[in-house]
C-alpha cells in the first residue's frame, strides 16, 4: 500500500504538485483499490487532487501519454500535421489518429470505423497503400501488419503529401496514444473512473481528483485539497518524515500499526492527540510546524 498525506490547504493542481515535490515525494499515485479506499477515507467527501494528469496531449516526445507511431521505431523527425484545434481528445475518448480529406490529422475514437493507409518498404523509402475497407484502428493495424509493414507512418511533409494524395475520405494512420500518466513517472495502469468520467469537459480537463469513491478529470486551475505520497524512514522505533515542513493548517497524523504499515489521517482542529507510544511499537505523532 502506498503511504499518503492529506494537505488541507487548497491549491491548483500544479501548485499542489510543486508542494508535494518540495515537501514530500510527489502527488499521490494510486495503484489499487486499497490505495483508493485510503484516499477516499482521507478525503472525507471533499474533492482532492491526485497525481494522474494528461498534459501531453499534443506532443510526440518521451512522455508516456504522448503520441506514438505503431511501428517499433519512433519518429525520426517528430513531424506532426494536426488540423487547427486538434488533437482535442473530445469526450476523453479519442486516442487514435485519422488523416482528413484535407491532408491534416485529427484524433478520433479508436473504435470508429474508417478506411486506412498502410505502408511497406524501408523507413527511408516508404510506399503507401490505401485500403477502402472501413474498420477500427486496431483492426486496421492488424490488417496492415499482415499484408504490408504497418499502418502509415509519416515523418515529413513529402510523405504526408503522398498519403494525402490517396485519401479522399478520413482514413486511419498509425498514430495513437495511451492517455493519462502519474506525476511521479510510475506507469501504473490503475484507473477507477467515476461513471461518465473522464469526459474532458470543454476539452480542457487535464487533471484528476478523487471525488466520492472514484476518479474524475477536471480543470487544473481549480483550487482543491490534495494528497501527497509520503516517504518514511524507519529505523528502530524512529519514524521520520522526509521533510518536516508542515504548517498548522496542514495538520495530519501518522499511525504506524503493529504490522509496520503507515496510514495518514486528517483530524479537524481541536482534536490534537499527544504523541503516543506503546509496547508493540505502535506510535502516532502529530507533525509540528
Ligand atoms: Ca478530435
Ligand atoms: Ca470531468
Amino acid at each position: 500500500m502506498n503511504k499518503y498525506i492529506l494537505v488541507t490547504k487548497e491549491m491548483t493542481w500544479q501548485d499542489a504538485q510543486e508542494y508535494c515535490r518540495q515537501t514530500y515525494v510527489d502527488l499521490a499515485t494510486v495503484d489499487n483499490m486499497d490505495d483508493l479506499n485510503q484516499l477516499v477515507d482521507l478525503a472525507d467527501g471533499v474533492g482532492i487532487w491526485i497525481g494522474l494528469h494528461d498534459f501531453n496531449r499534443k506532443s510526440m516526445d518521451s512522455y508516456p501519454n504522448s503520441w506514438r507511431w505503431s511501428t517499433q521505431t519512433r519518429s525520426q523527425t517528430g513531424y506532426m500535421n494536426f488540423a487547427s484545434g486538434q488533437p482535442n481528445y473530445n469526450g476523453a475518448r479519442q486516442e487514435c489518429v485519422r488523416m482528413t480529406s484535407h491532408g491534416t490529422w485529427a484524433d478520433a475514437a479508436c473504435s470508429d470505423q474508417d478506411k486506412f493507409v498502410c505502408f511497406s518498404g524501408p523507413s527511408s523509402a516508404k510506399t503507401y497503400h490505401h485500403v477502402s475497407q472501413t474498420v477500427s484502428w486496431e483492426s486496421a493495424k492488424s490488417y496492415c501488419r499482415t499484408h504490408y509493414t504497418d499502418l502509415a507512418k509519416i515523418e515529413n511533409q513529402a510523405e504526408n503529401q503522398q498519403v494525402s494524395s490517396l485519401v479522399t475520405t478520413s482514413s486511419w494512420i498509425g498514430l495513437s496514444r495511451v492517455p493519462w500518466t502519474w506525476s511521479d513517472g510510475s506507469n501504473g495502469s490503475f484507473r477507477h473512473w467515476e461513471a461518465g468520467e473522464p469526459d474532458n469537459k470543454e476539452k480542457r480537463q487535464f487533471c484528476t481528483l478523487i471525488v466520492g469513491g472514484a476518479i474524475a478529470d477536471t480543470y487544473c486551475q481549480s483550487q482543491k485539497q490534495f494528497i501527497c505520497m509520503a516517504m518514511f524512514k524507519v529505523s528502530g522505533n524512529d519514524v521520520k518524515m522526509k521533510s518536516k515542513k508542515v504548517s498548522e493548517e496542514h495538520m495530519l497524523f501518522l499511525f504506524l500499526s503493529s504490522d509496520g504499515c503507515f496510514s495518514g489521517q486528517h483530524r479537524k482542529q481541536g482534536l490534537q492527540p499527544e504523541l503516543e507510544r506503546s509496547a508493540d511499537k505502535t506510535r502516532a505523532g502529530r507533525l509540528e510546524p
